[in-house]
């Protein structure tokens, strides 16, 4: 077995309103991924400006702020091999038009700004743990064995 990590996922305001955190929750269990935080919440605009500042330059970005504060949002630590990859996988490309069928985005999206999920971006090394701490205590993660793990890791 490999080294397990965590990472951050957040079903986004267009997800809440449309009724698929359950979906998206049920989708990460099955694939074997083991919830260990998880907060729902209203993103203030400090807090999105603080998540998106990579993108503060970029023409989209008010537009962008404004979306994810517009409603509530479902943010979630989801551990596992690998795990950081496999669901930026699961969640298909940025924009929901170029994603394969069977992805998050790929089933539930048509448009860039409409975009359903959040995942940490696996190729921005420390995008993980900004994140993490960016929206949870430590207290508020929780550490616990699953106890069907011999049953997904050799
Ligand atoms: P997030 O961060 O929301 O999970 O998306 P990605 O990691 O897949 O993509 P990103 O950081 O490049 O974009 C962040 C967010 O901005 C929206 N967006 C993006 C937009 O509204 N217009 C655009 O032109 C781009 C590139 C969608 C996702």
């Amino acid at each position: 077995m490999s080294e397990h990590e965590r990472t951050f996922v957040m079903v986004k305001p267009d997800g809440v309103q449309r009724g698929l955190v359950g979906e998206i929750i049920g989708r990460l269990e099955d694939r074997g991924l083991k919830l260990v935080g998880a907060k729902f919440m209203q993103i203030d605009r400090e807090l999105a400006e603080d998540h998106y500042g990579e993108h503060e330059d970029k023409p989209f970005f008010e537009g962008l702020v404004d979306f994810i504060t517009s409603g509530p949002v479902m943010a979630m630590v989801w551990e596992g091999q690998d795990a950081t990859r496999q669901v930026r996988g699961m969640m298909g490309e940025t924009d929901p038009a170029d994603s394969a069928p069977g992805t998050i985005r790929g089933d539930f999206g048509l448009d860039l700004g409409r975009n359903v999920i959040h995942g940490s971006d696996h190729e921005d090394e420390g995008a993980n743990e900004r994140e993490i701490d960016l929206f949870f205590d430590e207290d508020e993660l929780v550490g616990w064995d699953q106890t069907n793990e011999t049953w997904l890791y050799e």
